[in-house]
């Protein structure tokens, strides 16, 4: 289906219009029940990410990247996967880390500062966080390329933002992908922003999806506010992916409403007007009014989602916060299996300094 739609002519896949209207013939295998389960659970990313923000202003949290505005992107890219596919984040994909069953306990403890927060339960098929802009695409083509190898059918996916695309690390995952086939799903949130540097600063290219041709598989822009179009674009992929026709591309054009991380003052590059656009273009909006006419949302519904999600963003920072904090060596040891002899003479050397502080 995503080939119908030609980047190069300017053509976005879009499902659920911003007013609520249907397009029903490109409808996906979604019941309205689902739709709605789909739409509590991007509530409860907005609630999490209002409070996460509190918390980080309170000081009871590090440095967080926001995900409003963000959330049709990454809950509808979740459901579209299968349980043992594997999700290699980049930092700001906190919804689908939950979603693929990350719990949320974990994900704040790894922004409080923890490295126990990585430490993922052992059905649950997520890589660390990368921080480093764009490295993980090649981890994601390398496990998808082991993959195919071994006979699993099974896809892996790699997240990344538009600045993301600038990077080396990224070229060489798309092309490795291209010319071995592996069932690998590049997903691009483009949120129009890497900190401050505006999407027309990344590249020249009209839209980000059309890269994917010249590495020789398909790629498709499709609208990141819209759930139902990511689902449905990332299920394709998925599919593909599974039956052996290598990787699949997904520009998911969307907006991110906060700072890039709280240290962040967007004001300063962007204008409030564009800001007041997108909000127009907002991913619950439409769901409450597709929804609505459905007869699956009114203001009690939205009510109980809220306090349903306030509970589990509640208890989730309240586990967290309770967690013993990490031991100091804990930022040596969590990056292999064995300390490396330098890491080692490191680990030694700053013990030794703390030692000496408190003597
Ligand atoms: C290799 C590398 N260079 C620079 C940075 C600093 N940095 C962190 S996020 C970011 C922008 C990323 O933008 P984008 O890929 O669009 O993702 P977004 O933050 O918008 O989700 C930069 C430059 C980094 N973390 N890693
Ligand atoms: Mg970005």
């Amino acid at each position: 289906m995503i080939e119908k739609f030609d980047p190069l002519k300017g053509e976005m896949l879009r499902i659920l219009h911003p007013d609520g209207r249907l397009e029903e013939s490109l409808r996906p295998d979604l019941s309205d029940g689902t739709i709605q389960g789909l739409y509590r659970d991007m509530v409860i990313l907005r609630v999490m990410d209002q409070r996460a923000l509190g918390f980080q202003r309170q000081g009871r949290m590090g440095t967080y990247p926001p995900v409003s505005g963000q959330e049709a992107a990454q809950a509808g890219s979740s459901y579209a996967l299968g349980k043992d596919d594997w999700v290699f984040p980049s930092f700001r994909e906190t919804g689908v880390l939950y979603l693929r069953g990350v719990p949320l306990k974990d994900v704040f403890l790894y922004w409080m500062g923890s490295e126990e927060g990585q430490k993922v339960p052992p059905d649950v098929k997520v890589f660390p966080v990368a921080v480093p802009v764009g490295t993980h695409p090649l981890h994601a083509v390398g496990a998808a390329w082991a993959a195919k190898l071994q006979g699993e059918k099974i896809c892996t996916i790699a997240y990344f933002g538009d600045g993301a695309t600038s990077e080396g690390d990224f070229h060489e995952a798309m092309n490795f992908a291209g010319v071995f086939q592996t069932p690998t799903i590049f997903f691009c949130q483009n949120n129009q922003y890497a900190i401050s540097v505006p999407r027309k600063k990344q590249t020249a290219s009209k839209t980000i999806a059309q890269k994917a041709i010249a590495y020789g598989f398909p790629g498709v822009q499709v609208d990141g506010n819209d759930p139902l179009a990511v689902y449905a674009a990332t299920k394709d992929a998925r599919e593909r992916a599974l039956s052996g026709l290598g990787p699949t591309f997904i520009e998911a054009v969307t907006y991110r409403f906060g700072p890039h991380t709280t240290a962040d003052d967007p004001t300063k590059y962007r204008e409030d007007a564009e800001l007041e656009e997108w909000k127009k273009l907002d991913p619950l909006l439409r769901m409450q009014r597709y929804l609505g006419g459905q007869g699956l949302w009114n203001e009690g519904v939205e009510n109980k989602f809220k306090a349903e999600a306030e509970a589990i963003v509640s208890q989730a920072f309240q586990e967290a916060e309770s967690a013993p904090p990490p031991e100091p060596e804990a930022i040596f040891k969590s990056t292999f299996a064995e300390l490396t002899p330098t890491l080692k003479e490191q680990m030694d050397d700053y013990l030794a300094f703390l030692k000496d502080k408190e003597s």
